[in-house]
């Protein structure tokens, strides 16, 4: 097996909090990077504050006083990521092939700065090449004018704005299809699905003043100093007034275990810090149904021992009774459940999950926080479902300081579901869109993003229409993607930078460059503002003030309305000019369409905090069919969706805190002591034992589903880390090659990149794939 250079990249234990010093470091060599003077980053302090923007980052929600700087080390990166003074300009587009391109890593393209102009792909010359906004719509338009509507793709990432998502809705239902894949599909789609069935609303019910009232924090899967850094100053407010925060992750997230708030003089000058999670269990991946499991076990028998000596109960029988169904069920599922079945699926033995249940029983208010670690598995609904178990159990939902908290990604994914990037029917306005705008809006569901990945390799789709996003690079199963991709029709990319999508063309294929929020937005009636919803349902205006990038740009509204007004019928009732003549005009058609959530939207759009959507189960009401919420009996203990044998492993692809996504800000992963790559393996030092591997060797992993497809990923290099025997970690979006597409949630069809089944090859055959 082959070692690893000594002078090549570096892996040592990271001793410091999240925040502090280091955080203001990596600001401080990311802005000279892009190019950005320090005081030239006026913008900064106008992120997520009312009458400024709303941070291009994560979705977590926006506080209605906010801190003088609002803005994490992330969010500043994501802000200096778009206002960069590098372009990416016809010029450049001379200098190299798309073939040439490929072989560039996915940091140095998007590195290369801001597209400027719309582009053409050229066939014969194998590059792209300048052209007028209206050549590429006319061709645009032609080509979409040839084909069944039901091959066509409207793919969106939760980045696009309300008003952007509503036109871009309505134009693929105009045109004849909800092909309206998104992110979502890839993130929170189990939360969607799962919290829908079990208390009828498909979102979190919490807001951010729950983080004061309550008195436990149950934290699964989510990596919060890395992807939601905001939020370590409410978890660090909670701290301090002695909430219990109990978390579940098979790493040992530093953001978790302690933070330095860089914003603090105090604790940055002393550098103290304050401990995040009182409790840290690690349990394996997709342990968490059996972990939950274990804390109701407990749950359970306590209560029936309070009951037989009349003591008081442990369970909200009150509450069980009164609101939920099933409990029953349920609760006879829980007792029949062995615990060597629980502590060998958790990883996790009876005493760690004692002291978890003895916080939950005599905690008045408990948040449950998750992210990707629940969602993203085959039994990742079920996850969702057993979360919102564990919650009833105690009447957790509907009451201050309690209820599922999802953490969602981009900063308005959630939004785009609420104003109709949807395919699925039942939650499309179709009615009011008829009545509206008198047409029949299809009803056949369209293809989410699993669906549209089996259809581009089965040849079933033709053409592409992407606003936003990097779809060939947050796919599952990237190998067979890019061998079928070019052999679509038409592929279009609506962008921001240059990223690995738009270097497998179609047989057509146009690149559109368009403003970042950050950047002013002039129409005819004047600066324009757009909206976004955070993770906490509270709507949010936000005005983009900086210099755009290139005089060429033109907004996501006006590439949607010049598209549209090409390829559907023209309609009396939709003045697609006039919408982006004035933005106010849009969200009058967004209130019109939704009028409970989005009453005076135009006048409430820059209220402090955001104005609130509504959650119905927040009130207790439960809008599921027995009009109770609904207990689920789980269908198993783990949510990998395979068997352990030896030498299969569970693998799970993460997020550095270097990375936004697929946009690659730099090869460091400080809170885990990466430094200069990302071709790590993250392994127990038991496992590497009996592998017979040392630190620095070089290996490859094979997927280990038994299909006619081969999927690897070489040039990994072994680290011994603190995670449980039997799973794995590296990085997305790089190991995507190793995830079949059909490795995805049932019933919500998240890929299931938290237990990707693999096994360790012991060659050094290939190069990394980057
Ligand atoms: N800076 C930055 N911010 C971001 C993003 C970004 O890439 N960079 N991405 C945005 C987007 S789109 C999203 S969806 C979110 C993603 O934010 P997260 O939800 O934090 O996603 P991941 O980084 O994939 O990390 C998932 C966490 O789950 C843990 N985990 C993995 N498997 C399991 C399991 O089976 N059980 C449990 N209990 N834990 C598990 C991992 O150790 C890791 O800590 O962040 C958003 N914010
Ligand atoms: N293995 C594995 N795969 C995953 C995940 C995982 O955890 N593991 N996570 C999944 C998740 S949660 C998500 S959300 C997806 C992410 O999937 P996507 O949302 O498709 O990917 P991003 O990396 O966020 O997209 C980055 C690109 O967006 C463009 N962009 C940036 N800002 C703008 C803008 O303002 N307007 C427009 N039009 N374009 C812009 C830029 O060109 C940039 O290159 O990946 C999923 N894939
Ligand atoms: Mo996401």
């Amino acid at each position: 097996m082959a070692r690893q250079k000594s002078d090549e990249p570096r892996i040592e234990t990271f001793e410091g909090p999240a925040g502090g010093w280091g955080s203001v470091r990596s600001l401080a060599e990311i802005l000279p990077r892009e190019q950005l003077p320090v005081q030239g980053l006026r913008e900064l302090a106008r992120q997520n504050k009312p009458a400024g923007f709303a941070c291009v980052s994560c979705a977590w929600p926006k506080p209605a006083h906010p801190h003088p700087a609002e803005f994490c080390e992330e969010g500043a990166k994501a802000t200096a990521w778009e206002l960069t003074k590098l372009r990416t300009t016809p010029e450049f587009f001379k200098d190299y092939s798309l073939t040439a391109l490929r072989q560039w890593r996915d940091y140095d393209l998007e590195q290369h700065g801001r597209l400027t102009h719309p582009m053409r792909y050229d066939i014969d010359l194998d590059k792209y090449v300048a052209c007028s906004w209206d050549e590429a719509f006319d061709a645009i338009a032609a080509a979409l004018g040839t084909y069944d509507p039901n091959s066509v793709i409207f793919y969106s990432s939760g980045r696009t704005s309300l008003e952007a998502s509503y036109m871009y809705g309505l134009m693929a239902r105009m045109y004849g299809n909800q092909n309206l894949p998104d992110s979502s599909n890839m993130c929170h789609e189990s939360t969607s699905v799962g919290l829908k069935a079990a208390i009828g609303v498909p979102v979190g019910t919490t807001q951010l003043k729950d983080f004061e009232e309550c008195d436990a924090i149950f934290f699964f899967g989510q990596n919060v100093g890395s992807n939601a850094p905001r939020m370590l100053h409410d978890l660090r407010a909670a701290r301090k007034r002695g909430v219990e925060i109990v978390t579940f992750n098979p790493l040992r997230e530093r953001g978790l275990e302690r933070f330095t708030d860089p914003q603090n003089p105090i604790e940055m000058a002393t550098l103290s810090e304050t401990g995040i999670s009182t409790q840290y269990h690690q349990v394996k991946a997709g342990g968490d149904i059996a972990a939950i499991m274990g804390i109701a076990k407990f749950l359970i028998e306590w209560d029936d021992v309070a009951a037989a000596a009349g003591d008081a109960p442990v369970l909200d029988h009150d509450f069980i009774k009164r609101h939920t169904h099933d409990f029953d069920a349920f609760a006879d599922r829980v007792r029949a459940t062995e615990w060597h079945d629980i502590e060998r699926e958790a990883g996790l033995d009876r005493g760690a999950l004692e002291q978890a249940a003895r916080v939950y029983a005599i905690s008045k208010a408990v948040m449950a926080i998750y992210g990707m670690g629940l969602t993203q598995h085959v039994r990742g609904v079920e996850n969702v479902r057993m979360l919102v178990n564990f919650l009833l159990l105690r009447g957790n939902i509907g009451k201050p300081g309690a209820g599922p908290t999802p953490v969602r990604g981009h900063s308005n994914v959630q939004g785009q579901r609420t104003v109709g990037i949807t395919e699925k029917t039942e939650l499309a306005p179709v009615e009011k869109l008829k009545e509206l705008y008198s047409f029949d809006p299809p009803t056949e569901k369209g293809l989410d993003t699993i669906e549209t990945c089996r259809g581009v390799i089965d040849g079933s789709v033709k053409a592409f229409i992407g606003m936003g996003g990097n779809f060939l690079r947050a796919v599952p199963d990237t190998g067979p993607m890019e061998a079928a991709w070019p052999s679509l029709d038409l592929t279009v990319h609506i962008a921001t930078k240059l990223n690995r999508s738009h270097l497998l063309p179609g047989r057509v294929a146009y690149l559109l460059p368009c403003l970042g929020r950050i950047e002013q937005d002039i129409q005819a009636s004047g600066p324009q503002a757009v909206s976004v919803e955070d993770s906490s349902s509270c709507i949010h205006g936000s005005v983009g003030k900086a210099k755009p990038a290139s005089p060429h740009l033109l907004s996501e509204p006006a590439i949607v309305a010049a598209i549209a007004k090409r390829i559907v019928p023209s309609n009396p009732r939709i003045d697609w000019d006039g919408w982006v003549a004035d933005y106010a005009r849009i969200r009058d058609a967004i209130e019109a369409t939704y009028p409970d959530i989005f009453e005076n939207f135009n006048e409430r759009l820059f209220q402090r905090g955001g104005f609130w959507k509504g959650n119905k189960a927040s009130e207790r009401i439960w809008l599921t069919p027995s009009k109770k919420a609904e207990f689920h009996v789980p269908t198993g203990l783990s949510a990998t969706g395979f068997a352990d044998v030896a030498g299969r492993y569970r693998l799970m692809t993460l997020r550095s805190n270097d990375q936004f996504n697929t946009t690659i800000y730099g090869f460091h992963d400080r809170f885990r002591g990466v430094k200069g790559t990302r071709d790590v393996l993250f392994m127990n030092a038991e496992d590497m034992v009996r592998e017979a591997l040392s630190e620095g060797d070089i290996v490859t992993l094979e997927c280990a589903l038994d299909d006619e497809i081969t999927r690897r990923r070489s040039g990994l290099i072994v680290t011994p880390y603190d995670i449980p025997s039997g799973c794995l970690g590296a990085y997305y979006p790089e190991c995507n090659c190793l995830i079949p597409v059909e490795h995805h949630a049932e019933q919500s069809h998240v890929l299931a990149a938290k237990s990707v089944p693999v096994k360790l090859l012991p060659t050094n055959s290939q190069k990394p794939f980057m």
